[in-house]
């Protein structure tokens, strides 16, 4: 329960009892395979996690080198709704691209 402290009329200060805690937030990843093109998975980036040209590049490398990677840190609606869209615009396309989350 929020309540005011202080001298009404001389700007009253908010205090709150409850603990506030910084919502979780997930990694959300994605793995690499032998058959998604390179470009798809800059496009992507560029249009699901908002990557600049260069960004994308960059993670889309760091994926086909080391397996995995990390697309984008998100509270866990978004990274939900972002791993969805990955999926939906990959099978669309009939490629196999594989994307997750974790909790950071
Ligand atoms: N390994 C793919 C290729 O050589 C490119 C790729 C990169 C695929 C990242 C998926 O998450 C991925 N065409």
């Amino acid at each position: 329960m929020a309540e005011y402290i202080g001298q009404p009329g001389q700007g009253a200060a908010l205090e709150d009892k409850q603990k506030i805690e910084r919502p979780r937030r997930y990694k959300v990843m994605l793995l690499n395979d032998d058959y998604t093109t390179m470009e798809f998975v800059v496009e992507v980036l560029q249009g699901i996690f908002r990557r600049s040209e260069e960004e994308a590049m960059a993670i889309m490398l760091n994926v086909h080198k080391n397996g995995m990677g990390v697309a984008g840190v998100y509270v866990k609606s978004i990274a939900e709704t972002k791993v969805v869209q990955v999926h939906k615009l990959a099978q669309s396309m009939e490629y196999p691209l594989r994307c997750t989350m974790e909790r950071e």
